[in-house]
């Protein structure tokens, strides 16, 4: 049976994980963690002092995916989009979240004042959103809203419907 990948991207803090491991389980399709991926990997290419992080090897993610992507049923998540070759997707969803809600999110997770800063600011100018439509055909990019518990559920149902539809109108 063939089966779509998805992709969740968004700032950090908008809820991918959450959303991306529940999707995973309710599915049956696979959940990988680009970041947790290259931890375990140490797909880095360098470390960047001003964000005090190591900077992703993005050939080697996309090298170490590759196999995967091509037998499909994948939900990718991660906070970056330009760099996963655009036929990998079928379709892309742009979790958002209201500033105030972000913050609090990214204060609990101990980010310091730079970080919260650029984090909320990458939010409020829609930069994944924007990077997504850069990067893929506009009509699969989704923006979802991700503030609050019943966002949660509606994304999930509204993501089942989609994978169910998909399935249906790929078999022969
Ligand atoms: P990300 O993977 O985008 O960094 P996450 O899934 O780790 O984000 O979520 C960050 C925090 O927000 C985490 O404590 C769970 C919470 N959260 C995620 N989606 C939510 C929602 N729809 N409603 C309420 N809280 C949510």
């Amino acid at each position: 049976m063939l089966l779509p990948n998805i992709l969740l991207t968004g700032t950090p803090g908008v809820g991918k994980t959450t959303l991306g491991k529940e999707l995973a389980s309710r599915s049956g399709l696979k959940y990988i963690n680009v970041g947790d991926l290259a931890r375990e990997g140490q797909l880095y290419d360098g470390y960047d002092e001003e964000y005090e992080c190591p900077i992703l090897d993005e050939d080697r993610v996309v090298d170490e995916l590759e196999n995967q992507m091509s037998e499909g049923g994948v939900i990718v998540d991660y906070h970056g989009c330009d760099f996963f070759p655009e036929r990998w997707f079928h379709t892309v969803f742009v979790l958002q979240a209201d500033n105030s809600v972000l913050y609090k999110r990214l204060e609990t997770r101990g980010y310091n004042e730079k970080k919260l800063k650029d984090n909320i600011q990458c939010e409020i100018f829609q930069v994944l959103y924007e990077e997504a439509l850069a990067s893929y055909k506009e009509e699969i990019v989704h923006q979802l809203p991700s503030n609050k518990p019943e966002d949660l559920e509606d994304n999930i149902n509204q993501i089942l419907k989609w994978i169910e539809q998909w399935i249906k109108d790929h078999s022969s």
